[in-house]
Parts: C-alpha cells; structure tokens; sequence
C-alpha cells in the first residue's frame, strides 16, 4: 500500500472554529480534516492527520512521517517561529514538506514573520485560509505522481 501523507498541526489550533474567526476563519479543525480526507480519496491519496499542543510530540511525529510517511504537510502554529527541534526534525526526514498557514503571517506582528521551518519546507503557503492545505495537498500529488 502508498504511503500517507502526514498533515500535522501545532498549538492552539484545536480552538479551530471556537475563537478569532476573523483572523482564521470559522471552520473547526475537524471540519478541515473531514475536506481533506474527501479531498485525499479523490486523488487516491491516504492522509494521517494530527494536531497537538505538544513540540516533542510534533518531533516524534514528523519523524514517524519520515518512517512510514510520502511527505508532509505542517502548520507548526507559534512552534514555527521558534522551533530549531522540529526545523531539524523535518531536515531529518528527507521528505517533501510544505509549511502552510491559515493566516498571512507577513500581514501580522513582526515575531511571526520568521520562521524557522521554512528553511525545510519544499513550499509555503499562508494566507489562504484552509484553501492552503488542499492547495498543499494537490501539490504534493503531482509530485509523488511524478516521482513515481
Ligand atoms: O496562521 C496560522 O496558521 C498560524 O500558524 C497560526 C498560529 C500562529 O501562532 C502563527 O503565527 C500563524 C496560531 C494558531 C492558534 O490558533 C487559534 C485558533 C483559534 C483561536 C485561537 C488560536
């Protein structure tokens, strides 16, 4: 069987839908998983999608990914702009990556315009809400399917 794409989410983003929809839209994080395992069975793809409030975890996490995983996917949330682990723990895995975020973090506090995971990432997209992970999804496809 393919292996799955690991789509891993940081801190605070289980508070998807309840708080700041302004800033990043009202869908729970349960509704964007729910789009893209509809969105992953149109490919043919399988997914894995995590979140956790946790940096180890999210480590341990991207390294099972680079174990039994294609590539991934990561929204690292506030981890992104401070996590020389997990920058490292992507480096290790040698897979494709794609750093994606909900909000444009460019638009926002000059802290958030660093981040440490994009020095690993293949691609990032940010600022288009939860567009951004099908988008990120739909890339990585062609990708395995080209590297096939
Ligand atoms: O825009 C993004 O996706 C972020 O990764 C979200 C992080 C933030 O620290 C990054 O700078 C940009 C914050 C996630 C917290 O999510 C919440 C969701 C609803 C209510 C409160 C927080």
């Amino acid at each position: 069987m393919a292996k799955p794409i690991y789509i891993l989410n940081g801190p605070n983003l289980d508070l998807l839908g309840k708080r700041e929809p302004e800033i990043y839209g009202a869908q729970s994080l349960a509704d964007i998983a729910q789009a893209l395992e509809d969105k992953a069975r149109e490919l043919g793809l399988e997914i894995v999608f995590r979140q956790s409030n946790h940096e180890g975890e999210l480590v341990d996490w991207v390294r099972e990914a680079g174990e039994k995983g294609a590539a991934l996917i990561i929204n690292a949330a506030a981890y992104t702009h401070s996590s020389v682990a997990l920058l490292d723990a992507i480096l290790a895995s040698g897979l494709p990556c794609i750093e994606v975020h909900l909000s444009n973090i460019y638009r926002r506090e000059a802290f958030r315009h660093h981040s440490y995971i994009s020095k690993a990432a293949t691609g990032v997209i940010c600022g288009l809400g939860s567009k951004g992970y099908e988008l990120a999804l739909l890339a990585l496809a062609e990708r395995l399917k080209e590297n096939r």
